[in-house]
């Protein structure tokens, strides 16, 4: 399961319905011209916290049409309804997702056993492995190295997706559970956590900036990190325009640039206005074509 993962952009028309042909169109450009290692699907980045349970199994269900055994992939199921984070990891199980994942449930402040309780829950309800996603400056979750050690207790429970600026952190549960997967998070940050020797990167703007993140990952891995870091200092530029611009309105309309149907966002979350089209179609010949 090691490696780069796109966390999957998913696609809307107009009216908010999913763009099928979109879905798979960012799927393949994923796989083909990112070369990307794997797929998360159904993360913040796939605007999944805003669909119905119904839609969430049918991205599922066409990432994994789209994209068969090419890649492994990984569906997130978390949900602030345990219930319904169960029926989406018997579903995508039963659809051959090679993990789960799950964020920390948030908006009431469960206590840790309840947390605890929520990822056994789950992973318990499947024939799977689970990947904690854990994303503290969007859920106001925080756990501690000896909490993430409980849940890792659970032998189906086999990594973490720690998107988080906490490297002190990082590097304690690096040198604690030597044997569990540590995927960074923040793309930006990439060359930090490749140092301290995480396991592999799932992040939005591979999406269009694939190549790069894996240079980047590869070359600190290999110890090269002079030239790690001017990749990540390039790539930077870009995130720091995207950031700028509107993060997943202006990666689908680089996607689009490009001749992907990335489409529309899906509401509340706005979709980008004529004048960030513009910005985003810089920020695309600046970077990326
Ligand atoms: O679940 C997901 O879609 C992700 O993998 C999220 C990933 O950690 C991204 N975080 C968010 C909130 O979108 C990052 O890739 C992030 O977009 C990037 O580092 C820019 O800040």
């Amino acid at each position: 399961m090691k490696g780069i993962y796109s966390a999957l952009l998913a696609s809307f028309d107009e009216q908010g319905k999913i763009n099928e042909q979109g879905v798979r169109e960012i799927v393949r450009h994923n796989i083909d011209k990112m070369m990307v290692d794997g797929l998360y699907v159904g993360g913040s980045t796939g605007e999944n916290f805003m669909l119905s349970t119904e839609e969430k199994k049918q991205i599922f269900e066409i990432a994994k049409d789209e994209a068969g055994s090419e890649v492994k992939l990984i569906a997130q199921v978390g949900s602030i309804n345990v219930y319904e984070s169960i029926d989406l990891a018997k579903h995508a199980t039963a659809l051959g997702y090679d993990a789960i994942s799950a964020v920390t449930p948030f908006y009431y402040k469960f206590s840790f056993e309840e947390i605890k309780d929520y990822y056994n829950m789950i992973i318990d309800s499947v024939d799977n492995r689970l990947i904690i996603y854990s994303i503290p400056f969007l859920t106001g979750v925080d756990m501690s190295v000896e909490q993430f050690g409980e849940l890792f207790e659970n032998p189906k429970i086999i990594g973490v997706k720690f998107t988080a600026a906490d490297f002190f952190l990082l590097e304690r549960m690096r040198k604690a559970y030597p044997d569990k997967l540590i995927f960074a998070g923040f793309d930006e940050m990439m060359l930090s956590a490749a140092v301290l020797d995480v396991d592999g990167a799932i992040g939005s703007t591979f999406n269009v900036n694939g190549p790069r993140a894996r240079q980047i990952y590869e070359l600190a891995k290999a110890g090269k990190i002079e030239e790690a870091r001017e990749i990540q200092h390039t790539t930077n530029d870009l995130i720091a325009a995207i950031l700028d611009n509107g993060l997943y309105p202006t990666i689908k309309c680089i996607l689009e640039e490009q001749g992907v149907h990335a489409g529309c966002c899906r509401k509340p979350m706005a979709s980008a206005t004529p004048e960030a089209r513009i910005r985003a179609r810089e920020i695309y010949k600046q970077y990326i074509k």
